[in-house]
């Protein structure tokens, strides 16, 4: 597998730390978003939407959303399982990932900083 990510990511961090937590190996691969880098090219063929991260898999599958990866990771790899055997405990860890990732994450995003620094 490898990752396309970048170090200073929260985004990026999320899947890292699921690949850790589960053992596995990857490869790292480095976009640097404040340098432009996921907006050239060669990062667009690989993420259309221009963000961090990207998953390839070894069959070479490209996926975004760090929160979808986690769940491939963990549908791919069920041991050690990143959710707890009970439903009130998924949907507490899901809401909890939700806060951070859909209600948070979004406005400290490097185009959003970019807009209000124009505007
Ligand atoms: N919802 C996406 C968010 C990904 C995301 O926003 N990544 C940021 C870095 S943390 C990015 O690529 N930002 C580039 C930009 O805002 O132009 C996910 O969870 O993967």
């Amino acid at each position: 597998m490898k990752l396309h990510n970048y170090f200073r990511s929260s985004a990026s961090f999320r899947v890292r730390i699921a690949l850790e937590l589960k053992g596995l190996t990857y490869e790292y691969l480095p976009v640097h978003p404040v340098k432009g880098e996921h907006r050239q090219e060669a990062y667009a063929a690989i993420s259309p939407s221009g963000m961090v991260p990207t998953l390839e898999t070894d069959e070479g599958e490209l996926l975004g959303q760090s929160m979808a990866i986690i769940e491939y990771l963990d549908e791919q790899h069920p041991q050690p399982a990143l959710l707890p055997g009970d439903a009130i405990g998924r949907a507490q860890v899901r809401a909890l990932a939700q806060l951070i990732s859909c209600d948070i994450h979004p406005l400290n995003n490097l185009r959003v900083l970019k807009y209000r620094c124009a505007n």
